[in-house]
């Protein structure tokens, strides 16, 4: 490298570090930046935690090159509008459930199936192992990568008047979904009319008799979301586990250099054992919450509502085959 160039990169660089001093420049060289990150629960939320640990993380690894700020509590608009701004570059950082996202990647459908897990230790088996990392891999193809899985619980029914017992009790009944066609084919299957809507629109829909129920993990339920003041039932039937996804814009990755990925990856991955032990505390204290606040926790015979989602794996078998084939075998 001639000399003329080399003082060029210099040049670059220097500028590029802000108000850090050249004494520090082996580990902050690069571009100063500030990410924006979404999440749709609030701040205390074990999803927003986990991008809580990823802004410290980040920020003190890059010697504060790097910062990303946090938007909770849904700031920047609902989980479908949110995954639309991550993919045009909008947003560079965002936590959504993979059920919206199913919209955009496809084969995520096999993630939000009812009953696809056999237990919890299936689900991380298959997020942790070859096939979720395959999936992950899916999103790339759609503007969008995907740094890390977190818990999500599973998810059963709340409703406001009538008490689920069995699938026979949903039959007519208007039930929440978020905005995933194949949240809407579960629904569909066991009798009751999904209505998709945004989780923000959810607590009012309750409340004025829009809908009939809606379905979460127990601490959107109770910790998130103030849902129980109205629904008084909760039917613990875990028709799906679908998991929660921390997604970047393909143009913020593109735009890091080799290090600075590597940083933001490493700290995303780290994050999933910090929001897997929130999550089991906030289950537990959501299920307190529950029981506390009086709402009826209703155990129904799960196999029947098993049996009844056979015609939604009818319909997703013939494009989604081996992928659920994929996920059965991992023991
Ligand atoms: C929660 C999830 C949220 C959102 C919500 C919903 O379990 O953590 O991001 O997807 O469900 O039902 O809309």
């Amino acid at each position: 490298m001639g000399w003329a160039a080399g003082m060029g990169s210099l040049a670059i660089l220097l500028a590029g570090v802000g108000p850090i001093g050249a004494t520090h420049l082996a580990a902050a060289a690069g571009p100063t930046m500030t990410l924006r990150a979404a999440d749709d629960h609030p701040m205390d939320y074990p999803t927003t935690q986990g991008l809580k640990y990823i802004a410290d993380t980040v920020e003190k690894r890059t010697n504060g090159r790097i910062t990303i700020k946090i938007y909770p509590s849904a700031q920047l608009g609902a989980e479908k509008k949110t995954v639309e701004m991550t993919q045009m570059g909008a947003l560079d950082i965002n936590r959504v459930s993979v059920a919206p996202v199913t919209e955009f990647v496809p084969a995520l459908n096999v993630l939000s199936l009812p009953y696809i897990f056999r237990d919890e230790d299936h689900y991380w088996k298959v997020l942790s192992g070859e096939v979720g990392q395959a999936l992950l891999a899916e999103i790339s193809k759609f503007r969008m990568r995907g740094l890390a899985y977190y818990d999500s619980g599973a998810r059963s029914f709340y409703t406001v008047r009538k008490p689920i017992r069995s699938p026979a009790d949903l039959k007519g009944l208007k039930i929440r979904v978020q905005k995933a066609r194949v949240m809407m084919d579960t629904i569909e299957a066991l009798g009751a009319s999904p209505v998709p809507m945004a989780f923000e629109e959810v607590y009012s829909a309750l409340q004025t008799g829009v809908i009939d129920g809606a379905e979460n993990n127990p601490p959107s339920l109770a910790i998130s979301t103030s849902h129980w003041e109205v629904a008084k039932f909760y039917s613990l039937d875990g028709h799906t586990r679908v998991p929660e996804v921390v997604l970047m814009s393909e143009g913020t990755w593109n735009k890091l250099s080799k290090e600075d990925q590597k940083v933001i990856q490493q700290a995303a991955r780290e994050s999933v054992d910090v929001q897997r032990r929130l999550w089991k505390e906030y289950t537990e204290k959501a299920m307190q919450k529950i029981r506390g606040k009086g709402i009826e926790v209703i155990r129904v015979n799960v196999l029947d509502f098993q049996k009844a989602m056979k015609p939604v794996y009818d319909t997703y078998r013939p494009q989604y085959g081996q992928w659920i084939d994929r996920i059965l075998a991992v023991k």
